[in-house]
Formats: C-alpha cells, structure tokens, sequence
C-alpha cells in the first residue's frame, strides 16, 4: 500500500561511509533498520533506525551471534514480488527492499599471524552471509550492496532513477555479492584446512588455488587463438608483477608478463647493479657489474641474436644513460626496474611502444609455483633454495681459486633461472654461453658452447654450471675441450666417481653444491 514503508536492512562491520550512505537513503524516503553496532553508529550520526530486535520482537542473544537469523528479516528480503504478498501479509512480514551489508573481517583478522583460532572463528560471520544470499538470489526485487565502493553509483542511480535501482544493476550487484561470499568461505576453508589439530600450518590450504581474481582480461594466451586472462593472489597485498605499474607502453601481452616474471625472478637474485636478458622464459644473457650500464652492456654481449625483441630486468633503478645505451642496440619489448629516473623516462618516451614496468626490488620468483597438468594442478613451493661457498665440497684435487670461486656462485645463481636441462659458462660476472631446455644435459653443454663461440667471447678459464648431476663424465669431457676451469653442479649421481675422475684429468677444479635447481 501506499503507507508501506521502503526497508533498507543496514548491518556493517565496516562502517566506512556508512552514515553518509545511509543518510542518502532516508533522502530516498528509505526507513533504517540495523544490528546492533550500525544501529548506535548512525544514532550518533542523529539518523532514526529500527533495531533489528524491535523488528524482529527477538533480542540479539549469544552475543550477537544469533541477531538477523528470523523468519521476518529473511522472509523480507526473499519474499517474491507477485507471488509471495500474502503469505507476507499473513506473517506481518514487511518487503526490505535494499540490503547493506559487510562482514566481519575474517580475512584481515587471520591475516595476522599472531591470531589465535578462538579469535578466528568468532569473526566466522554467518548471519550476514545469510542475508546477502538471500537478497542476492531475489535480485529482481532487492538491491544487496556489499562493499562501501559501490555507495556512490547507488546514491547516484537512486537519484537518476526515480529512487529505484534498475534490473541491471540489482543483477550486477547480485553477481558481486556471491563473489564476495565464494572469497569469504574460500577464505575460510583455507585458513582451517591449513591448520593441523594443534595450531600447526600445513604446507597448502585446501583450496590454495580458488583464491584468485582477475587483474585483467589479455588480448589473447601464448598463441592468438587462446583465450587468456591474468589473476592475482586475492586477500593479500600484491606481489611480484601484480605489484608492478605500467610506467608506459603497449599493453602486455601473455608472453610479456610471463617472460617479464622470469626476468624479474632471476634478476632479484643478485645484490650489486645486475641486467637479466629473457626470451621465451629463459635468460639469454645475465651480468653483473659496477654500474647498470656496464651490466646491461655485458649481459646485451651473451647472445646478441636472441636479446632482439627480448624482456630486460634490472634490480636498481634505471638511469637514463643505460636507456639510450639498450635502445641504441636493439629492440625491446619490456624493460623492468624498481624505477626509472626522469631521466630514463624521458628516454624512452621516443619508443612510446616500450613497456616499462617498475616493480619493487626483490619482488620476483615468491610464491608457490603452479603448474597446469591434465585433470589438475601441481603445486609447489618456490624454488628459495641458495648456496654459498660454506654450504658447497670441494670433490677434486684442483681447488677453485677466490675468482674461481666468484664465478661458480654468479654461474650457480644464473644456472636456477635456466630451464632444464640447463648449462651456464660464466666468468667475471658474465654469461658467456647458455644451454637451455635440452632433453640431455651433454647437448645443453654442447649448445652453450656453440652459442658462446657464436657470440665471440672466450670460454677459455670460466666456470660452469649445471642444475642437476652430470650422470656421464662427457658433459664434462665437453666442457673440458671448451676450455672450462671449474664446475658447479649438486652431485649426487651414480656415477660421481667417474665424473670426479674426468674433472681431475682434465685438471678442473669442481664443487658440489647437494642442492639441485630442475625448472621446467
Ligand atoms: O554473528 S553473526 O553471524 N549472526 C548474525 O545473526 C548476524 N547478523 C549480522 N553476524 C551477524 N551479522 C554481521 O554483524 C554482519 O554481517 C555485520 O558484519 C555485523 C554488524 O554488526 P553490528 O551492526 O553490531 O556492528
């Protein structure tokens, strides 16, 4: 009837914007109706609410647990329009027209380490939920806003609209409201599945994977008849690319960011000013040096051929020198930094096609690692593992000399980044040969070798760097003939023996590392 009173069912954990919000919908002739801490909040604000126990002639008992959880609160919000008039009727159950409800803050309670499970599982909200379902399902006749972001728009349409909001945005906002809910209980699940029987963390939540959401939709995948889109960690605070800003440039594609977080994986590495050179997700070409510009300049002189159209990662903020230096040799498609200087960005201006990403420093290669397998996921932990010169064995009478020494740690450090099977010559803080992805660690060895005599640089006195074991002394017969001085690879094989045995003819120097670094 005409008399009725419009409902708007306000219950907020997150009373941000709230009293402006609700103030806007008693302009709107809306009647207030809130639990308990909502309800003194916008009291204080001079607004008039009903409390939800007067509405539902019930008090909030189990303090607050069981406060919205009757038949008048969810009768309102799911009673059908046309269908559901006199049931209502018969009941005294009034339509709520508009819902208005965040939860309690789960995920930012539990995202404290220190938070006890008692503590956990009282900020478990479940009336609230209840509320945005069921108003959520009866969009056609109820509006359920549940986030302060959407405030503004629903004022604003309010106001547009004739005080209504219109069958689309009921829908979209339904549509958010059960993403919202999936997120909670996923959030949930995860915490507790996680969780053993006495408070100890388990390695993966049950449903380490379902926490996702979409940073964007990409033009296409790997190929351009794929479908693609990029996710990020939902809950948390980006990481990694999800953190990166796009200073400038065309839009990334698939291959940009996957190529983009394998440079900004191997390049975190690395303390001094580092340049890591990717194509098709393996470095093809890693320096360190005194500056930028000379790290750049010798990682660029690794593989001159494949740095072309190549992804570029740096760990220091970038100078406009080493800009011009990199866009006067050759073409690239993405160069990633913790920053640029005005001076680099206004380099790069003139390539307005170059995609600069800034990514904070060390943001690369965290998090578990995913891979897509038919029927399922792998899942693993990240690949932390490091060594230093205390954690490796000498296993040869030639011992590595300090240079020595400095060149197997920086080849070991590249060699992870590498896909297996991986080879890396290296010396002075340079690639000079790099063997990826080959199905026998003797070709990976054979093909570093070419690739360095290719690129013109001495293989004569550097150290080389295997991910996994040398299961057959040839790999390092190879090695020996391309003039290698010292060899740092896990160990570990059935063979090590003979291995040792060729290293010591050979007279090279060799360490094992008991750590092995397989990436495919
Ligand atoms: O403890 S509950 O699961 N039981 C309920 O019946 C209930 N109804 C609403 N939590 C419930 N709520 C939640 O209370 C809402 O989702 C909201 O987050 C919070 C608002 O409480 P207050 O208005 O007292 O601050």
């Amino acid at each position: 009837s005409e008399s009725a009173p419009r409902w708007a069912l306000i219950s907020v954990s997150d009373k941000r914007d709230i009293v402006d919000f609700a103030r806007g919908l008693t302009d709107h002739g809306f009647h207030l109706l809130s639990t308990g801490g909502t309800a003194r909040a916008l009291e204080a604000a001079g607004l008039e609410v009903t409390a939800i126990d007067d509405f539902t002639g019930f008090p909030e008992i189990m303090g607050g647990r069981v406060k919205t959880l009757h038949p008048r609160v969810h009768g309102g919000l799911l009673g059908r329009e046309g269908t559901d008039e006199a049931v209502m009727r018969e009941h005294d159950i009034p339509r709520i027209e508009l819902a208005v409800i965040n939860l309690y803050p789960f995920e930012s309670v539990t995202a404290d380490p220190e938070c006890s499970l008692e503590t956990a599982i009282e900020n478990i909200d479940i009336g609230g939920p209840a509320m945005v379902r069921s108003a959520a399902k009866n969009h056609t006749s109820v509006g359920i806003v549940t986030d302060p972001d959407q405030y503004p728009r629903v004022l604003a349409m309010l106001s547009d609209n004739g005080g209504r909001l219109d069958a689309a945005y009921r829908f979209e906002l339904a549509v958010h409201a059960f993403d919202r809910i999936a997120r909670y209980d996923a959030a949930i699940s995860n915490y507790l599945s996680a969780i053993g029987p006495d408070g100890e963390r388990l390695q993966f939540p049950q449903q380490a994977t379902g926490c996702f959401e979409k940073i964007m939709d990409l033009r296409y995948g790997e190929n351009p008849h794929q479908k693609a889109a990029w996710f990020r960690t939902a809950g948390a605070e980006p990481t990694g690319l999800a953190a990166a800003r796009q200073l400038q440039g065309k839009e990334l594609s698939f291959n940009n960011i996957a190529d983009a977080d394998a440079a900004l994986g191997a390049v975190a590495a690395f303390d001094g000013p580092a340049c890591v050179i990717v194509k098709h997700a393996n470095p093809c070409g890693v320096a360190i040096a005194g500056s930028l510009r000379d790290a750049y300049g010798r990682a660029f002189e690794t593989d001159p051929t494949s740095a072309f159209g190549g992804i570029i990662a740096f760990n220091q903020p970038l100078d406009g020198d080493t800009a011009r230096d990199l866009m006067d040799r050759q073409f690239v498609e993405v160069v990633i930094a913790p920053d640029f200087d005005a001076d680099a960005q206004a380099a790069f201006a003139a390539k307005p096609n170059v995609r600069l990403l800034a990514a904070p420093p060390g943001s690369g290669g965290a998090g578990p690692d995913i891979k897509r397998i038919s029927g399922g996921i792998l899942l693993q932990s990240a690949d932390a593992a490091s060594v230093d010169r205390d954690d490796c064995r000498i296993v040869t009478k030639m011992q590595p000399t300090d240079e020595q020494w400095a060149d197997l740690l920086f080849a070991w450090k590249v060699v992870k980044s590498v896909k297996s099977n991986a080879i890396v010559f290296a010396a002075d803080g340079q690639t000079r040969g790099i063997g990826a992805g080959q199905m026998s660690r003797v070709d990976a060895t054979r093909i570093a070798r070419w690739k360095a005599g290719e690129a013109g640089l001495e293989l004569n006195g550097t150290a080389l760097a295997s991910d996994a074991f040398f299961p057959f002394r040839d790999g390092i017969d190879t090695a020996a003939e391309a003039g290698v001085a010292c060899v740092i690879q896990p160990g570990g094989s059935m063979r090590d023996e003979e291995v040792i045995a060729a290293a010591d003819e050979h007279g090279i120097a060799m360490i094992f590392t008991g750590v092995r670094h397989f990436r495919h």
